[in-house]
């Protein structure tokens, strides 16, 4: 199990929130993620042999947020 922090840029409300949380929900190996839209950050427990950090971030870009490690 592996845990990171992400930037994520463009979240505005509540909503939001949930829209990146449903997104990582939604890959394989993602065990908890916690998003903080004070801090713009998603950190994220993941298991490396089925998900990979540059699908977590293609997965909130594609939920419409910008990200960096
Ligand atoms: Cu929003």
């Amino acid at each position: 199990m592996a845990t990171t922090t992400l930037n994520v840029h463009g979240m505005t409300c509540g909503g939001c929130v949930s829209s990146v949380k449903r997104a990582l929900a939604n890959l394989p190996g993602v065990r908890q993620t916690d998003v903080s839209l004070e801090k713009n950050q998603a950190s994220i427990d993941y298991d490396p042999a089925q998900v990979s950090s540059e699908q977590l971030m293609a997965a909130i870009r594609d939920a419409g947020y910008d990200v960096e490690a």
